[in-house]
């Protein structure tokens, strides 16, 4: 079996359970083949050539964990301009917010051929490398042209956007060519993928041979949906622990007489929160009997705020809710709880199940863990009820919530009346019917399917390792 190499921008300690479910699972692939993780250390250094001596290597269990730090310049152009101030935009269809520099794109380049080559004296010929997200586009092409001849694949968390608006980008032709140096190119949706094949068929005249493959620049790619999951064993056992259950006893006591909405997001545009307030408003305003009884709970993590995109949501949401509160509120009630801080991940699932509504309205996502965390947390015998946007990789999956359009405040206003107001029997069948599609597609699933795409026999010999986790964790205790 080879060993599979995972390059992401940032990585994450799989042995920390604040790492997260995507981290569980490649961590768990990673450690049943001894392999590499390699990404950006975090760590911002003064000169190019301090950068280029960085690489660090350590060992987390079986797993070795590879890191380089950048300089100031390169993190700038990579990171904060190209990454997330001109792909990021523009995959989430906000043309107007892409700030289109042709000096960020030469430091993209730059830091993906540093990676190249930072990597390439790492790799064995047999290992198989699994590439993540929008950073790392060009990655393949930079490793191909070292000489690498090894199975490289790449799965794009963030939406793919139709060929008219990708094609806005002055560089699409050229993005478009170093995906083919990939053997497996992943999207998080059927839409996405349909996206793709029709730009690749417009950009690089790609034929298409079958629903998964296509040819151009001399390369066969296979292109598939691969939509990403949340462990749920995992996020069921934390939701099992005392911090889970604290958090839940809590809220739910001092909310023993109003019925909680929540929401749980990283603060970014894409994720529609100043319209989800609007919404709540509309709801207070058209429903009055919800005055007093229900609240909001706005979980918005601190995220990127060196990007210049992201400095005004900050201001526009403390308007927005502190408009609620005053216009709406009372000594004893507060209609919005808008909290700008990162809640510990051991505390969510306790936060997700007192809640009666989860509400995960972006306007435009990849796929949105969020909504299938809150599902997962729900006590199956009172569930809570998911509200979500149509527009995220998750509506694909998950059509037994209420779904809506998150532009249109009146009708997600509605939707939020129809989930606070719906039956116990109702709530239930669709709890019940949205566990079952995200306990099928859970992130081992997204995983091994994945990999099934890009080497078999890597995929099988793992295959093995899960069936003997999913025996262990069902064995009666010995
Ligand atoms: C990208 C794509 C795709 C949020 N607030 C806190 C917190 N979180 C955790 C959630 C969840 C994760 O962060 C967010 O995941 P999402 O999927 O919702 O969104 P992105 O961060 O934008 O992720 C997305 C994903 O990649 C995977 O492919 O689904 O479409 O945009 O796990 O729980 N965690 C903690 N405190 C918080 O305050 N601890």
């Amino acid at each position: 079996m080879g060993r599979l190499v995972v390059v992401s921008n940032r990585l994450a300690d799989p042995r920390k359970p604040a790492a997260g479910g995507l981290a569980v699972a490649l961590g768990e692939v990673l450690r049943n083949t001894g392999g590499l993780w390699f990404g950006w250390s975090g760590a911002i250094v003064d000169d190019a050539r301090a950068a280029e001596g960085s690489l660090r290597i350590q060992q987390a269990g079986a797993v070795t964990l590879a890191t380089i730090d950048l300089c100031r310049e390169d993190h700038d152009a990579y990171y904060a301009g190209y990454s997330n101030g001109v792909l990021w935009p523009v995959f989430h269809y906000r043309l107007d917010l892409a700030n289109f520099d042709d000096h960020d794109v030469e430091g993209y380049r730059r830091v993906n051929r540093l990676f190249a080559r930072q990597l390439v004296p790492l790799l064995r010929p047999d290992d198989v490398i699994w590439v993540h997200d929008y950073h790392l586009i060009p990655l393949a092409a930079e490793l191909r042209a070292a000489g690498c001849s090894q199975r490289i694949g790449f799965f794009l968390h963030i939406p793919m956007p139709p060929s008219q608006i990708f094609a806005a980008i002055p560089q699409h032709e050229w993005l478009t060519r170093t995906l083919f140096a990939y053997d497996v190119v992943g999207f998080q949706s059927r839409a996405d993928l349909g996206h793709f094949a029709g730009h690749a068929g417009c950009d690089a005249v790609a034929k298409r041979a079958n629903e998964h493959r296509l040819e151009a620049f001399g390369r066969r790619l296979h292109a598939g949906a691969f939509p990403i999951g949340i462990d749920v064993d995992e996020f069921e056992r934390l939701g099992r622990g005392k911090e889970a259950r604290d958090a839940y006893v809590t809220t739910r006591d001092e909310y023993a007489r109003r019925r909680l909405l929540i929401g749980v997001d990283r603060l970014d545009y894409t994720k529609g929160i100043p319209q989800r307030i609007r919404a709540f408003r509309e709801l207070l305003t058209h429903h009055p009997g919800n005055r007093h009884s229900a609240t909001l709970i706005q979980i918005a993590a601190p995220s990127r705020e060196s990007v210049e995109a992201y400095a005004g949501i900050r201001i526009e949401l403390e308007r927005l809710c502190g408009a609620v509160n005053g216009d709406f509120g009372d000594l004893d009630w507060m209609p919005v709880r808008y909290i700008h801080r990162n809640v510990a991940r051991r505390r969510l699932p306790g936060l997700y199940r007192a809640a009666r509504v989860g509400i995960i309205t972006p306007l435009r996502d990849g796929m949105n863990l969020v909504a299938k965390e809150y599902v997962a947390s729900q006590d199956a015998s009172d569930p809570g009820v998911l509200v979500l946007s149509r527009f995220t990789g998750a509506a694909e999956q998950l059509t037994e919530a209420l779904l809506v359009n998150p532009y249109d405040i009146r009708g997600t206003a509605e939707a939020l009346q129809q989930a606070l107001a719906m039956p116990l029997a109702e709530r239930q069948a669709r709890h019940d019917a949205l566990l079952g599609h995200i306990r099928e597609y859970d992130v081992h699933r997204w995983c091994a399917d994945f990999l099934g795409a890009l080497d078999p026999p890597l995929a099988q010999a793992l295959g093995h390792h899960a069936r003997e986790r999913r025996r262990r964790a069902t064995a009666p205790p010995a």
